[in-house]
């Protein structure tokens, strides 16, 4: 029986993905990196460090930078992220999202996030959604990324339950990927095609609900 829900928190709480996307994008042209959509849904889900060396290497650029200096490029996107984070209100919650947390909350089931990203307490804070998550993955413990189950096997830890009683909640195929890993049961949001790897996928986040979910689970 499923007894919590491991959340993503990008594309999937909240639209980061978009302002992630933006920073990035900023800086691929700062490099002179031409950017495409394949390139941005690549970077979903993918840390700080990984997403930089994949533009990097998008652009042939993977050996044109020392080590600092790539940490001085990653923090040049960090600063531009982080003035659009604080721009968030609990408006940009993404639709039927707010609902869905009541109503699992309500009824018992627990909740962690596992989530890629060093800024996710200061997001949830912009939603006001600290009190839902007591539990959050450190991104910063991690030794390897998503599509690494490592993230969600923790998310999973952190409620004291074992992954076959955990849904894993995921907006990129990476996250769906390391879900499956992990051998939680995994819930996509977004295309069917690009998350096709996932238990039940769901087109957009008004979709998921407890109904929905017992329907696909039956
Ligand atoms: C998120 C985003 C990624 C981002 C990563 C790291 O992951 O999807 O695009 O690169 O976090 O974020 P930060 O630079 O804030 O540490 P998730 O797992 O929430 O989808
Ligand atoms: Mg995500």
């Amino acid at each position: 029986d499923i007894k919590g829900f491991v959340f993503d928190l990008d594309g999937v709480i909240t639209d980061t993905s978009v302002l992630h996307g933006t920073a990035w994008h900023q800086l691929a042209d700062y490099l002179g990196v031409a950017w495409s959509k394949e390139l941005a849904d690549g970077l979903k889900g993918i840390s700080r460090m990984d997403s930089l060396e994949m533009i990097l290497k998008a652009g042939g650029k993977e050996n044109d930078y020392t080590p600092e200096q790539k940490v001085e490029l990653a923090a040049k996107k960090n600063t531009n992220y982080v003035a659009e984070v604080d721009k968030m209100t609990p408006a940009n919650i993404l639709p039927g999202m707010k609902a869905f947390l009541d109503d699992i909350r309500d009824k018992g089931y627990l909740l962690s996030l596992a989530s890629a990203s060093k800024n996710a307490p200061r997001v949830l804070a912009k939603l006001e959604l600290t009190d839902y998550f007591p539990e959050i993955v450190d991104p910063a413990s991690l030794k390897h990324g998503k599509p690494d189950p490592e993230i969600y096997t923790k998310g999973a830890q952190l409620l004291n339950l074992d992954p076959a009683q955990c849904v894993g909640l995921e907006d990129a195929a990476a996250g769906v990927q390391a879900i499956n890993a992990a051998g939680e049961t995994s819930l996509g949001i977004g295309d069917a095609t690009e998350l096709g790897a996932a238990d039940m996928v769901f087109a957009d986040t008004s979709l998921v609900t407890l109904a929905n979910i017992e329907k696909h689970m039956a």
